[in-house]
């Protein structure tokens, strides 16, 4: 069929599940790019974050969202908010699970959110992590399911890209008819800085321990191109504590700089530029719990 006559697709399709389940990571693989922060800890993603994929018959704009979780700090609370206030306005929800683990409190949650939502849009029920389960699909199904019944499940390794296709091609069944609303070009939402900004603290989450990168933000305060071919960074890692200082600069300086030049090697991988990062650290005290810090930053709840 001439590709003139065929109607075009468009449409948002929200990614939502509790915290590590693979959301980020499927965008990523959906895009065949890293553009989101992706890493073994919970709650690396904190704003919904768009990824754009554009063909000649379709547009799938895909949000990645916070994972949905009982939130501790106002960190927490905008986090989950920003989260659920993608589901009621998105043309299909996937609802990412980890089939390799049976449903626990936090399933339970996201499942009771889906369920109090007005006119939930179309569920695809994604089992990530399929290359993880060993025992049989079916009971794990059947655990997930019963749920959410409406919902369609799709085994998926999102890590390996296994079921993507299949994934991919009940979301374009339940797409409407519509306009590419972006440029062909444009995959994302987030300006260049405000990703450098997240894999700086995926580098953080990476190579610090416990509670400290959690209670780390990024405040990129310079971005400069120098020619076409580099960059210039300065960040600083704001910190929740002044006994992090230590941990975060390390012995001589050396975490600080195993984190720079980690988060150096992706900002390079995905601008295609020579980048030079400079990182500083300052504490503010409780920023997670300070509504001007956490505006500052770009965490504000839209309702
Ligand atoms: N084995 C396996 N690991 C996966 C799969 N998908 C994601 N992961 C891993 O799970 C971890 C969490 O992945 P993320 O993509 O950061 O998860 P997320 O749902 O975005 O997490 P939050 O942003 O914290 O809500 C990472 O270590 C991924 O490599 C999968 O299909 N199989
Ligand atoms: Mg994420």
């Amino acid at each position: 069929m001439d590709e003139q006559m065929k109607s075009y697709k468009s449409g948002f399709v929200a990614l939502v599940g509790k915290p590590n389940v693979g959301k980020s990571t499927l965008m990523n693989y959906l895009l065949r790019q890293k553009i989101a922060a992706v890493s073994p800890k919970p709650q690396t993603t904190r704003k919904r974050q768009l990824g754009i994929l554009t063909t000649q018959s379709y547009q799938v704009i895909f949000e990645d969202t916070p994972g949905i979780h009982k939130p501790l700090y106002k960190l927490g609370e905008y986090m989950v908010q920003d989260a659920l206030n993608t589901i009621s306005d998105a043309d299909v929800v996937v609802w990412l699970v980890d089939a390799s683990q049976e449903p626990n409190e936090e399933d339970l949650m996201v499942a009771e959110k889906l369920n109090s939502v007005e006119d939930l849009p179309p569920v695809l029920l994604a089992l990530n992590k399929a290359d993880l389960l060993d025992q049989s699909r079916d009971q794990r199904q059947a655990e997930y399911a019963d749920l959410l019944p409406q919902a369609k499940p799709i085994f998926l390794s999102a890590l390996l890209g296994d079921g993507s296709d299949q994934l991919l091609a009940e979301i374009l069944e339940r797409l409407p008819e519509g306009p590419k609303y972006y440029d062909e070009d444009q995959v994302t939402d987030l300006y260049e800085r405000d990703i450098a900004a997240d894999l700086i603290r995926e580098a953080a989450l990476q190579h610090l321990r416990e509670e400290v990168p959690h209670s780390i933000a990024i405040r990129v305060d310079e971005y400069k191109d120098r020619g076409d071919s580099t960059a210039f960074i300065s960040a600083t890692l704001l910190l929740n504590r002044e006994s992090h200082k230590g941990i975060v600069i390390g012995r001589g300086g050396e975490m600080l700089k195993t984190i720079g030049s980690t988060a150096r090697k992706e900002i390079e991988a995905l601008t295609g530029r020579t980048v030079f990062l400079e990182l500083h650290v300052k504490v503010s005290k409780n920023w997670r719990n300070d509504p001007s810090v956490l505006r500052s930053l770009g965490y504000t709840t839209r309702k």
